[in-house]
């Protein structure tokens, strides 16, 4: 009876405490933490209105002190990033290559909490950095929680986890000054990647425009490793995972990102939280390429080095889930910073393979959390509690919420019934997969990961010559940003190695010839005596190129438009019916309009009636759009014309690739564009530029049948190379 009284007890702790971590504080009095009533919040403790401030005020002293406190150390890696909840479900095929419980059922759905990062920048930096994105979801299964921490880049830019921090000191600020920024474009960098010839196929991967992507909604996700799935039969193959969003991949243009980190660093976390917020509700599919353990040396790559992929072509991605994402968090700091990952969160059925970069991590992150978030109780703060129950001998320890009852806290133990009990593994225990490992210690790196080149000329070799030329802009953007001449003539070595004339190109514009490629393709560091000591193996030589890698081949692009953000320009005197008429087409599709206007609240249409303006063209750019739309009504393209902005929007827009529609006054704004002069009226429509005379009634559709292209290239003069 009396356990019963306690048990009761700590349930109703359970839910007060439960109760208070999640209050917005409304309706409520204002306490201080102990719970004691503010009587006035406004004017500390004083020997009189105009005397010395009092020690004795407990209340000042309390909010000062925990303000003080208020921040915890942010990630080494990842720093900056944005989160969101959502659920998983699993379909028909997932059972058959893992027995996780949360991949059994398709009608079942599991919680996850997903967080998309930057890698380089601090807490502070801007979205659009040039730079890899985290994609990390906790699956919060009956059965614990399953962590998929993995990128929007299936590589990564080292083979062994004991290179990882001399990377990321390259690519952090330099130690003395702390610049730049959230950036690659410098010496340290550059540097490191000029004697690392495993990194050259990331470095292709980081120089495309899968580095600055549109939205966190429009990236493809990552494991990056091998990892292992095991059936019901204890059968075991290797798979690599891939989030395949339902919106496409796309990405901004170099100059866009550049001007979008000036308008709007959050740009990425507003977009997110806008579409979640507006219910447009992010989704990806959940894709593995599977394996069979037999096939394990098939490859002419080894499926444990985490700088290659397994081309789609070789071995097809099949489907297994859905992930939607319906829900923003309640409070940044609660969940989106304190949220803890670890690529060790594993659940029976899903296990890891001996890819040494993967190793590494599986120590790293624990400890990582141990100093961020201050104490080995992390598990317990509420974004990271499993809801599976849990039950084991862990006490104690900074900032313990958990009220352990009873004095047993030792296994094995007669006093408590021998319990919490340990499970067989067909009650759902985890036992790891038993891997035969028979070999010599030693610190080498196997012959089998020597090949640096053949998938960097892969990833080339597959793009359009549009995407081609943006990597070839990248590199010349950021080796020109390094000082140093030999680490620029070292990479201009290393990018021969992948494809001669890019390395041409490069050094057309540094101003300096590519050195003499070497014989045999450098497969060894420069200098680096980390590399095993084995002969290289020879190239082998990719016989196809693979469209899954190119973003514009890509046959995840399907055209839609669902969530795309279309500015229409507005002044007094604006046509309605010329608003309407696109805004509801445009709606109908799922894109977003908002009427820029020429004040911050409303303008006149030309029927007199009020058009709510949903920003100031004081406060916008083009950049911040996907398509920009002129009304009608001669009114409002006078006003227009007097805006100092009008120039910068349309030039950007044009410059951009993006879809330019402007209906009868409004097409005598597009003179602002002197380029748009330069095209015949026939060839308007095939540059993206959407016009129309009275009597076509084509404008709409027109329209959203031209941003279902998402960019038009042809405006882009090709490189000279
Ligand atoms: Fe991480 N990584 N990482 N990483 N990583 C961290 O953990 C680390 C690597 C990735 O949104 C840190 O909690 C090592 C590859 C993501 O909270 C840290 C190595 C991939 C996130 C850490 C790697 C990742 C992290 C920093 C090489 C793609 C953000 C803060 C052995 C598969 C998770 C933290 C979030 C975060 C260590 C390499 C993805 C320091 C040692 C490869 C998405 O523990």
């Amino acid at each position: 009876m009396k356990e019963k009284d306690a048990k009761g007890t700590v349930e109703n702790a359970k839910q007060a405490d439960l109760a208070h971590n999640k209050s917005d504080g409304t309706d409520q009095f204002m306490t201080t933490a102990q719970g004691l009533k503010v009587n006035d919040d406004n004017n500390s403790l004083k020997a009189g209105d105009r005397g010395p401030s009092l020690l004795e005020d407990f209340i000042l002293r309390e909010k000062i002190t925990h303000f003080d406190h208020e921040r915890i150390p942010e990630r080494i890696v990842h720093a900056r990033g944005s989160a969101a909840h959502g659920y998983f479900q699993p379909n028909a095929e997932a059972a058959k290559y893992s027995k996780a419980g949360f991949l059994q059922d398709p009608n079942s759905t599991t919680p996850v909490f997903v967080r998309f990062s930057t890698v380089a920048g601090f807490r502070g930096s801007t979205d659009m950095a040039r730079d890899v994105r985290g994609f990390a979801v906790k699956f919060y299964t009956q059965e614990g929680n399953f962590d998929l921490v993995g990128n929007n880049i299936p590589i990564f830019f080292i083979q062994d986890a004991a290179k990882f921090p001399d990377l990321v000191h390259a690519v952090k600020p330099e130690p003395h000054h702390e610049m730049p920024q959230a950036a690659s474009a410098h010496d340290t960098f550059w540097d490191f990647i000029s004697l690392m010839p495993e990194s050259m196929h990331m470095i292709m991967w980081a120089m495309s425009d899968r580095a600055i992507p549109r939205s966190y909604r429009m990236m493809e996700g990552f494991g990056v490793h091998t990892f292992r799935l095991i059936n019901e039969k204890n059968e075991s193959s290797f798979v690599k995972f891939h989030w395949k969003p339902k919106l496409g991949t796309h990405a901004v243009v170099w100059d866009e990102a550049v001007k979008i980190s000036g308008n709007d660093p959050d740009f990425h976390r507003r977009d997110l939280w806008e579409a979640i917020d507006g219910g447009i509700f992010p989704e990806w599919e959940l894709g593995v390429q599977v394996i069979p353990e037999a096939d394990e040396h098939k490859f002419d790559f080894d499926l444990l080095d985490p700088t290659k992929i397994v081309p789609e072509e070789l071995v097809p991605v099949t489907i297994i889930g859905k992930m939607v994402l319906n829900r923003n968090p309640d409070n940044f700091f609660a969940e989106t910073e304190q949220v803890a990952f670890h690529p060790g969160h594993i659940v029976p059925g899903i296990d890891f393979t001996n890819d040494p970069l993967l190793q590494g991590r599986l120590f790293s992150y624990t400890d990582t959390q141990l100093s961020r978030l201050g104490s080995p109780n992390f598990h317990e703060i509420p974004i990271n509690r499993t809801i599976a129950p849990m039950h084991n001998h862990q006490r104690d320890g900074h900032m313990r919420q958990e009220i352990n009852v009873g004095r047993v806290s030792y296994h094995p133990n007669s006093l408590g019934g021998g319990c919490p009990y340990q499970a067989k593994i067909a009650e759902g225990g985890f036992a790891s997969f038993n891997e035969r490992i028979d070999a010599k210690k030693v610190r080498e790196r196997s012959e089998s990961f020597a090949d640096h080149f053949s998938q960097a000329k892969l990833f080339y070799e597959s793009q359009t010559a549009v995407e081609q030329d943006h990597i070839i802009n990248a590199l010349r953007f950021e080796l020109s940003k390094v000082e140093v001449p030999a680490i620029r003539e070292r990479m201009l070595g290393l990018l021969s190695q992948v494809d001669q004339k890019l390395a041409e190109s490069v050094a057309l514009v540094l101003g300096i010839p590519v050195p003499k490629s070497p014989e045999k393709p450098m497969n060894h560091g420069v200098g680096a005596d980390h590399v095993g000591k084995q002969e290289p193996k020879p190239i082998v030589k990719y016989a196809q190129t693979s469209d899954a890698l190119s973003m514009i081949k890509n046959k995840l692009n399907s055209g839609t438009i669902e969530s795309r953000m279309v500015a229409f320009l507005c002044a007094d005197g604006v046509d309605a019916t010329s608003v309407n008429k696109m805004k509801d087409a445009l709606t109908k599709e799922g894109a977003v309009v908002k009427i820029i206007g020429t004040n911050s609240t409303a303008i006149k249409t030309a029927d007199g009636k009020e058009l709510k303006v949903d920003h100031n063209i004081l406060t916008v750019s083009s950049v911040l759009f996907d398509a920009v739309f002129i009304p009608s009504g001669k009114q409002s393209i006078d006003a227009l014309k007097d805006q100092e902005k009008i120039p910068e929007i349309l030039n950007d827009a044009f410059k951009h690739c993006k879809v330019i529609g402007a209906e009868k006054e409004g097409i005598d704004l597009l003179n602002e564009v002197k380029a748009i002069n330069n095209i015949s009226e026939q060839k308007l429509a095939e540059h993206g530029i959407i016009t129309k005379d009275a009597n076509n009634q084509n404008l709409a559709s027109d329209f959203i049948n031209a941003m279902a292209q998402h960019r038009f290239w042809i405006r882009e003069k090709p490189l000279k190379i």
